[in-house]
């Protein structure tokens, strides 16, 4: 309401809004400013939003509830957001539609058990639980649905060319913003439940990053010189993510193989992969329906690779 309204609102309005007493409203009030909101009280006015914090899960809720996201919980640090989601998942203790994000992590994860940078206060690290009605055989497709979504909120909030590595990597100017792990748990005819991570580096500088990654990363603040609200860049992500699921379910994979497609930095290019059994060197041709990367070797065979990581050669 203070958000809508971006001028005073007395305590009356609010407390008979949403029926509560004026004591409750004082209370709500000085919850919101320990989770970082800053807000005047003026006594004979009322309450005026004055700044909102850039990670909030009050505000995500306020943009994104529906029946495709549930809940949003925030936390300021945790080992990784795939694990707490795990766990919630395990104990079913949840519905599809979760969300978990911190704002620091001490055991960020990559795949293959590497380490994914994350400090306080500048990035985003959160994981989506889902419980899709989908079968094992489209997991895949699950990271490929969840990258074109995040590469397009990131081009529409902060005009970035963001261009995707197969399978799970955010690229601008060949460097990388932004990486997807992907966990699922499975039954032998659907999954049971996906677990999304997702590690976006918005604020940080390069200064900042650790000097092993300093010449292969970057954040959109480095691209664009500019500050972004992580709220404002997550909630565009999840409303992305639930019209590309949609669109999904309707319609079948095609339109986003199609969307993978002509933001991939991957077809077409001339690529050695290093999978946990083999290096394999040739030219990217496409994905299958599946999501798996087909390579034609020089002999002019053709491989689907379901996993492993690509480096561009030039
Ligand atoms: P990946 O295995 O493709 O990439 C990991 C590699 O990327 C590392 O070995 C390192 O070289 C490089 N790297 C590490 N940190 C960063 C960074 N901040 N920016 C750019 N490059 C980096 C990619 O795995 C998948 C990452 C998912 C991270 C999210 S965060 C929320 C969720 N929780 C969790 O523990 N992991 C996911």
């Amino acid at each position: 309401m203070l958000k809508e309204e971006n001028d005073f609102v007395s305590g009356a309005k609010i407390s008979s809004k949403f029926g509560i007493t004026r004591a409750a409203v004082w209370k709500k009030i000085e919850t919101l400013r320990k989770r970082g909101f800053s807000i005047a009280a003026v006594p004979s006015k009322g309450y005026k939003l004055i700044e909102s914090p850039d990670l909030s899960e009050e505000e995500i809720m306020m943009y994104v509830k529906g029946d495709f996201w549930k809940r949003i919980h925030l936390y300021k640090s945790l080992d990784s957001t795939n694990d707490i989601a795990t766990s919630f998942a395990m104990k079913n203790m949840t519905d599809s539609g979760i969300v978990i994000i911190a704002d620091s992590q001490n055991r960020g994860r990559g795949r293959l058990g590497r380490k994914w940078s994350s400090p306080p206060g500048v990035n985003i690290y959160m994981s989506i639980i889902l419980k899709p009605e989908i079968e094992p055989r489209d997991a895949t497709l699950i990271t490929v649905l969840a990258a074109v979504a995040c590469a397009g909120a990131l081009r529409k909030i902060c005009g970035l060319e963001v261009m995707l590595k197969w399978p799970n990597d955010m690229m601008v100017a060949d460097k990388k913003i932004a990486g997807i792990l992907t966990e699922v748990r499975s039954e032998p005819d659907r999954i049971k439940t996906a677990i999304i991570g997702v590690g976006i580096n918005v604020n940080i500088e390069l200064k900042d990053f650790p000097e092993d990654i300093r010449c292969t990363a970057t954040s959109v603040r480095q691209e664009t010189g500019e500050y972004y609200s992580r709220s404002r860049i997550i909630i565009e992500i999840l409303k992305e993510f639930e019209n590309w699921y949609k669109i999904f379910i309707e319609k079948g994979r095609r339109p986003i193989l199609e969307k993978w497609k002509q933001l991939s930095s991957t077809i077409g290019r001339n690529v050695r992969v290093t999978t946990a059994k083999e290096i394999i060197s040739g030219i990217a041709e496409d994905i299958d329906d599946e999501g798996m990367l087909i390579i034609k070797l020089r002999s002019g065979r053709l491989r689907k690779i379901s996993a492993g990581d690509i480096t561009v050669l030039r």
